[in-house]
């Protein structure tokens, strides 16, 4: 397609729009209600263009055609669109024009001069009910946009236009906007044209000059942000529109929750136990303690006696360091991270399947598929942007089957929902892959090319008829049948998985069996999407254990029991790497009780709170003869250290994550680190010294070139590349290798290149109800908290959610007279807390929900020390107890 634009001649792209053309071509055509990340809606009317023998028209709305000679700058027209303004403008008052805002630019364009303006307001007046998002009635147009974001890209279709005529304003529903059904993804803040809906208590725009384009600290989606920087704190964040993932979204954690950051709570100084009492000390009196103590272990019992639990919330140079201090100057290969208690059965089960531990296919691959099948993830309110899209496919044709014993908000909107009982999963999964053998929604050709062990898999396939997984799993046959039809014969139907899978004794057979689906109905490894994919949870939880924060793997998954990735490793560090694989997470804490391990390095994880049987953990801290602890909070881990390092938040520092569908993005520091903490690269660097060791690295960049230099699969990926090129999957394999978004398309990544079946049997949980704890206690996640809620508690998110519920059916809590809102005490074999009733159709009968955000409210002071028996996984998803009013 040609056309031409105020006589310049340019090539637009198939599909454009007038006013894509004309911006192709240079030209500035004045918008309002416009914004990319939705279709056009055409209704402000400022785009008025003039397109031969096509008259006037809205560009934004008009297709362009080729051939059109289109004309932006007539007279006739912009004073038409001069006008068109002036009659918006009219009801509002004069300040508006003053603003910093798209209208007030509009304004300044066209020639809307102030008398143009009312002298005041409507007073339609305020609601400033709501913790982040607060309107100013006066200064709405009705332009729609933030309808538009609300409905189209986040999908909550919290608001909409009330009142009469000119005085037709945006509202929350019928109530305040607290009171809405508004989650807080800051969508219509970052929309709205003029200061009609801002951040509470902020400017109507970011005005700052210092604007740093980074990556969400929070969860794994990996939305790319921009801090805007005042007066040495946090002024806004917006979303990145370039962010691949998140394409200009966000949300109430990474748009608003960064608060924490300049809390007063915050570390500024290292920490040296006294007695009862944590003192705040010097670094250089509190790393030579350190290389005193964790020297002296080594010296008494050997370097084995010392591990390390490495962050996933820190970037990949950290981790890249905090392996190599462990491998290359302690001399044990004693160090994990938090995928071991997330997602660890993930890369078991995918490397098992396919070869590779990571996802195997982009989010991109959402808006392809003919089906999503969301199996023990709760994505809006754990990966809320990434919930955005699947909903936004969902309500755009694309089936939807939801596999979680609780009514999520996807299950509530899905084709199919099959609540199964927790710890139901592989005889689910089973019964699906029978149903879809039997019926022939499998793909022959590409079971005989690529895949082995359909006649194992077959066999074991004839214990799940739809009755036995009924039994098992209290999913109805009828349900099971119509999920398996949904997925079996959808284009490229795509699996999308979540804790709810892996957090199982079972877990690694439950990816396995899940696995299994996209194999028989060959939708994994083609150029077409669907796939296998886990919402890795940490913003940087992937990235960890690629870098080779785990006992059994250095970097880039290579086995410390191969001699050849161990000779890599040795030659580039100077030193030889340990062949013996280390302890894993749950593993260290028995070693600590039975005194093979003496020194534990605790590095950005809350284990206190967030590993399994609490007790259990702290009576491991207790064991240790000496425990660091580098945070940026006095967490409970911290309370029970030797030392406490000081460390800097995501906000402060540079470096990588890597996202959960592989990409490496770039992390910038904003903010300068509180006191004297230190970023946690240069503290790794600086206990290795007190160590007498030197990790080389002077950079965050030169640590990622070193590790691409050990291992082959991010062998092209550098800070350099990433700031010039943006964000890149792995593997990538070469400075030219422009990464792979898909995983897989010509072979499978296994010995021989096939991918692989699993035939498991169904085992019970760990932990069953019986008579005496007879309720199933599951715990995940909630959309305003984070974890161990360290960091969105130190924010207003806490005024969106101050205290933790348990969620239970209506009729279980009458049968224990209990009312919404009553306390209730929930007792299993290890503990007793204390929450609040929650009453709920989202919950089964005989299971109740909570989260783990909330310290007074500690869920893992419940849950069991069973685990994955593949992967050392906690059981966190089924845990049996017993409930009392209180
Ligand atoms: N807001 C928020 N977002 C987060 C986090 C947070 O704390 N808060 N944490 C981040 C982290 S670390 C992670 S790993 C991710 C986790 O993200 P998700 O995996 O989505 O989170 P969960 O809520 O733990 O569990 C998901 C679902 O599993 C279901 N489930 C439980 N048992 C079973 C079962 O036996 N079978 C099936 N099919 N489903 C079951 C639960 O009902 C729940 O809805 O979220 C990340 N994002
Ligand atoms: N009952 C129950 N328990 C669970 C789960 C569950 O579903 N149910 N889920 C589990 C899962 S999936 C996970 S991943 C774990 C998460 O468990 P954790 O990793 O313990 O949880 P986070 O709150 O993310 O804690 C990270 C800690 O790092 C600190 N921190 C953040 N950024 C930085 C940084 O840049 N540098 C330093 N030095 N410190 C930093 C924070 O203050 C916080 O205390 O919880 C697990 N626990
Ligand atoms: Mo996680």
């Amino acid at each position: 397609m040609r056309v031409t634009v105020d006589g310049r001649e340019v090539e637009p792209a198939p599909g454009a729009t007038v006013l894509e053309a004309a911006r192709a071509a240079g030209a500035a055509v004045p918008t309002l209600c416009h914004d990319d990340r939705f279709s056009p809606s055409g209704s402000c009317r400022l785009c008025l263009v003039r397109v031969d023998g096509r008259g006037v028209v809205a560009a934004c709305a008009t297709p362009a055609a080729d051939g059109d000679v289109i004309r932006t700058r007539e007279p006739d027209v912009v004073a038409m669109a001069r006008q068109v303004l002036e009659l918006t403008v009219e009801r509002l008052p004069r300040e508006a024009r003053e603003l910093p805002t798209e209208l007030a630019a509009r304004c300044r364009e066209l020639g809307v001069d102030a008398g143009a303006f009312a002298a005041a307001g409507r007073g339609l007046g305020r609601d400033d009910s709501h913790p982040y998002v607060h309107l100013d009635r006066d200064l709405c147009i009705a332009c729609v946009r933030c309808v538009r974001m609300c409905d189209d890209v986040q999908g909550t279709f919290a608001l909409t236009l009330a009142g009469r005529g000119a005085d037709t304003v945006v509202a929350p529903g019928p109530g305040s906007w607290a009171q809405s059904a508004c989650v807080s993804c800051g969508g219509c803040v970052d929309t709205c044209p003029t200061g009609a809906i801002t951040q509470a208590g902020r400017q109507v725009a970011p005005v700052s000059p210092i604007a740093v384009d980074t990556t969400c600290g929070y969860c794994g989606v990996g939305c790319a942000l921009t801090v805007h920087v005042a007066d040495g704190g946090v002024d806004q964040i917006t979303p990145d529109r370039r962010g691949p993932v998140n394409r200009g979204h966000a949300c109430v954690k990474g748009r608003f929750a960064y608060g924490f950051a300049t809390s007063p709570d915050r570390l500024t100084t290292p920490l040296i136990r006294d007695g009862d009492r944590l003192a705040p000390a010097s670094w250089e009196d509190a790393l030579a303690l350190i290389g005193e103590r964790i020297g002296g272990v080594i010296g008494r019992h050997g370097p084995d006696a010392v591990a390390a639990i490495s962050s996933a919330r820190a970037t990949n140079e950290e981790n890249y360091l905090m392996q190599k201090l462990m491998r290359a100057v302690v001399g044990t290969n004693n160090v994990d991270n938090c995928s071991r208690i997330c997602h660890a059965p993930s890369a078991a089960g995918l490397t098992a399947a396919f070869g590779l531990a990571g996802g195997t296919n982009p989010a991109e691959d959402i808006e392809r598929a003919g089906c999503l099948l969301v199996a023990g993830a709760n994505p809006t309110e754990a990966h809320p942007v990434i919930g955005a899209r699947i909903r936004q496919r969902a309500l755009s044709g694309a089936k939807l089957v939801v596999i979680d014993p609780r009514r999520t908000e996807l299950a509530a909107l899905a084709d199919v929902h099959l609540a199964a009982r927790p710890g139901s999963n592989v005889a689910v999964f089973n019964g699906l892959a029978r149903i879809m053998l039997e019926q022939g929604w499998t793909d022959p050709g590409f079971l005989a090319d690529r895949a082995d062990g359909l006649d194992i898999l077959r066999e074991q396939l004839r214990r799940f008829s739809p009755e036995r997984v009924a039994q098992l799993s209290g999913v109805a046959p009828p349900a099971l049948r119509e999920a398996a039809r949904l997925y079996g014969t959808a284009q490229t139907p795509m699996i999308i998985y979540g804790l709810g899978v892996t957090e199982h004794a079972h877990g690694t057979d439950g990816v396995r069996t899940l696995a299994n689906l996209a194999i028989l109905r060959g939708a994994v490894g083609t150029q077409h999407g669907g796939g296998v994919n886990p919402l890795r949870g940490q913003n940087n939880v992937q990235g960890a254990s690629d870098m080779g924060a785990l006992p059994d793997l250095l970097p880039g998954y290579r086995p410390v029991a191969d001699a050849q990735a161990r000779a890599r490793c040795a030659q580039v560090w100077g030193c030889p790497v340990p062949d013996r694989a280390g302890l894993r997470i749950p593993e260290m804490f028995d070693a600590a009780l039975d005194g093979r391990l003496r020194a534990l390095y605790v590095f950005g994880e809350n284990i206190a709170q967030t590993d399994p049987d609490s007790g259990h953990v702290r009576a491991a801290l207790a064991a240790c003869e000496f425990v660091v602890c580098q945070e940026i909070f006095l967490t409970d881990t911290a309370r029970l250290a030797d030392v406490v390092l000081p460390g800097a938040s995501f906000l402060e520092k540079d470096g990588t994550f890597v996202n959960f569908d592989r990409r490496f993005q770039r992390v910038r520091p904003a903010l300068p680190t509180p006191g004297s903490a230190r970023a946690d690269f240069a503290i790794i660097q600086a206990v290795a010294a007190a160590l007498g060791g030197d990790l080389g690295c002077a950079t965050p960049a030169a640590a990622l070139d070193e590790c691409a230099r050990v291992a082959p699969l991010f062998a092209g990926v550098s800070h350099a590349r990433l700031d010039r090129e943006g964000p890149l999957h792995w593997p990538c394999r070469s400075t030219d290798d422009p990464g792979q978004p898909r995983l897989h398309l010509r072979s499978f990544a296994t010995p021989n290149g096939r991918a692989q079946l699993a035939a498991r049997e169904w085992l019970p949980p760990g932990e069953q109800p019986d008579e005496a704890y007879p309720y199933v206690l599951i715990t995940g996640r909630r959309l305003t908290h984070y974890n161990a809620g360290t960091m969105t508690r130190r924010t207003p998110n806490l005024a969106l959610q101050p205290h933790e519920t348990l969620d239970m059916h209506p009729a279980d809590a009458a049968a224990l007279g209990l009312r919404d809102g009553a306390a209730v005490e929930i007792t299993s074999r290890r503990g007793s807390v204390t929450a609040t009733a929650r009453l709920t159709s989202e919950m089964a009968l005989g299971q109740v929900f909570m989260a783990f955000h909330f310290p007074d409210v500690a869920a893992n002071l419940l849950t069991s020390a069973a685990v994955d028996e593949v992967t050392s996984c906690p059981e966190y998803k089924v845990t049996a107890v017993q409930l009392r009013p209180r």
